[in-house]
């Protein structure tokens, strides 16, 4: 099967399903697209508008979630843990992934103060009860790495960064979620799925919409 991500470089949902492929080591292909001028191409294929979009021959996935699934069940090794209670557990803390991520997007590309504050404070909240459900580690549900750890490994990717940059600190007072991080952000498979040089494109975004936390720093 021929498989097309349909991606952008910044997004943490898209790197969510590359990792995953990674993960799996397999083939496919990558086509950017700026999402502030999304060719018509891509919104005749995508219901939402929105990437991750998965081409698997002339059919098309979307949602992470779902794309991320179809290729546990087509590709080996299996990431979603076999027990069914598990299973269905990881998928609700996948949806807090979602959540982190979006209030991470949130907080960084806020304006205005009161945006970032509420932003900075939903992260907090989930961070508040990831600390509380991890356990030994390293990984989400313990030493085997699984589909859950690449939704959370975007938001480590991401805040390092911000952290470095700006003096956040926003995962320090979590040992077990830092502990988590490190993990994660150190992966291969995370790693490589960024552009080279990712780092330099999300500061740059951060410049160009000039948000309140690039003016000023952790406040
Ligand atoms: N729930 C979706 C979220 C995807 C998403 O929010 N993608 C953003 C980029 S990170 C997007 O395409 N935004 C374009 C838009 O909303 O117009 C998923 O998990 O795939």
């Amino acid at each position: 099967m021929a498989l097309t991500l349909v991606s952008f470089k910044l997004c943490p949902f898209v790197q969510r399903s590359i990792i995953v492929l990674k993960e799996k080591q397999v083939d496919f292909d990558i086509r950017y697209i700026d999402l502030r001028n999304k060719p018509q191409w891509f919104l005749d294929i995508s219901p939402t508008g929105k990437v991750p979009v998965l081409q698997v021959d002339d059919q098309v996935l979307f949602e992470s979630s779902a794309i991320n699934e179809y290729l546990d069940e087509e590709y080996s090794p299996r990431l979603h843990p076999a027990d069914s209670l598990t299973r269905a557990r990881n998928r609700a803390w996948i949806e807090m992934a979602n959540q982190l991520s979006s209030s991470q997007f949130g907080f960084t590309m806020a304006k205005e103060e009161p945006s970032y504050r509420q932003n900075i404070d939903k992260t907090h909240a989930v961070l508040q009860q990831l600390e509380r459900q991890l356990g030994e580690g390293p990984f989400f549900n313990g030493p085997e790495f699984a589909l859950i750890d690449a939704a959370y490994a975007p938001f480590f990717t991401r805040q390092t960064m911000v952290d470095n940059w700006f003096s956040t600190e926003v995962i320090s007072g979590y040992p077990k979620v830092k502990n988590y991080g490190e993990q994660l952000k150190n992966r291969p498979s995370v790693v490589d799925s960024v552009v080279p040089d990712y780092d330099k494109i999300y500061h740059q975004r951060l410049e160009d919409e000039q948000t309140w936390l690039y003016q000023n720093g952790s406040g």
